[in-house]
């Protein structure tokens, strides 16, 4: 089969949610040399198909589960391979988290292990995470940048609220520490309603922003 076969045959296996073919395909494809990031790539657009087929109530909520299981037991297949092919050596210290109302949390276990791979030292709170945990995480921690992830619209609120309550003035002084929402429907008109400072949609730009983020830091 084609690389471009291989590709396409992996987004209708999972969004058919082939379970045991779609494994044996990333093997497969991981056995051959494909470069492991593509392969997340690829389940991340049939994630997006499966989505759409929920939407479009040809699936129901179990096939989401579902799909969200298979995305795990494929990240178990490439994640130690993901894991030797890349090295950084990063310094700093993320503080992360699914905003309060949202349990989503594939795509934030893949930017941090991403950031991880990156050399980052990356606080995971989990999902669900209320705005006083961030804010009392962000002062006990102090990290060079803060994370929110949220998949949901309602999402949109609760990261609003969060990021009203960390640059509310504490003791008279003020957070000044970035903060970058992530998710695959943002954009920056949902950015300036949330207030947050930069918005990403992918893990891999999540990555190269929090890089960027902290080589301005140093250089001013
Ligand atoms: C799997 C899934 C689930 C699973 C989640 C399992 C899990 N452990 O995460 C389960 C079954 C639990 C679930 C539940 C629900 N879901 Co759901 N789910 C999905 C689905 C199919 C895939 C999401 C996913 O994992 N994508 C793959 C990852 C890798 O992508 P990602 O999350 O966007 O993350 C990437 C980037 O965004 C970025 N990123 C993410 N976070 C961050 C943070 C930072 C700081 C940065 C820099 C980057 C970054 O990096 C990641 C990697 O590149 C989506 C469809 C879709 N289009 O997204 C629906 C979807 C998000 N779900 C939806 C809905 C409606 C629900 C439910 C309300 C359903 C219900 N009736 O109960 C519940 C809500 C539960 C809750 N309170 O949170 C809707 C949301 C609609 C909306 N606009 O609000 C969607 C869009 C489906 C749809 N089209 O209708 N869901």
């Amino acid at each position: 089969m084609s690389e471009k076969d291989n590709r396409s045959a992996l987004t209708t296996l999972v969004a058919d949610l082939e379970e045991q073919q779609a494994l044996m395909l990333v093997q497969q494809r991981l056995d051959g040399g494909d470069a492991p990031l593509l392969i997340v790539e690829d389940c991340q657009a049939d994630l997006r198909l499966v989505g759409e087929r929920y939407e479009q109530r040809q699936y129901f909520i179990s096939a989401l589960i579902m799909a969200g299981e298979i995305f795990r037991e494929v990240m178990e297949l490439v994640q130690p391979i993901i894991e030797t092919k890349l090295s950084g050596n990063e310094s700093g210290q993320i503080l992360l988290g699914t905003v309060r109302g949202d349990i989503h949390d594939i795509g934030k276990n893949n930017l941090t292990l991403l950031l991880r791979c990156y050399g980052f030292t990356v606080h995971d709170l989990g999902v669900d995470v209320p705005p006083s945990e961030f804010l009392a995480q962000a002062l006990a921690l102090n990290p060079e940048i803060i994370g929110l992830s949220g998949l949901l619209t309602l999402s949109y609120d609760s990261m609003r609220e969060t990021v009203d309550l960390l640059r509310q003035s504490i003791n008279g002084h003020l957070l000044s520490t970035p903060i970058i929402i992530g998710g695959n429907q943002l954009n920056e008109q949902v950015c300036q309603y949330v207030g947050a400072d930069y918005w990403v949609t992918d893990a891999m730009n999540g990555v190269r922003l929090c890089q960027r983020l902290l080589s301005n830091k140093e250089t001013s």
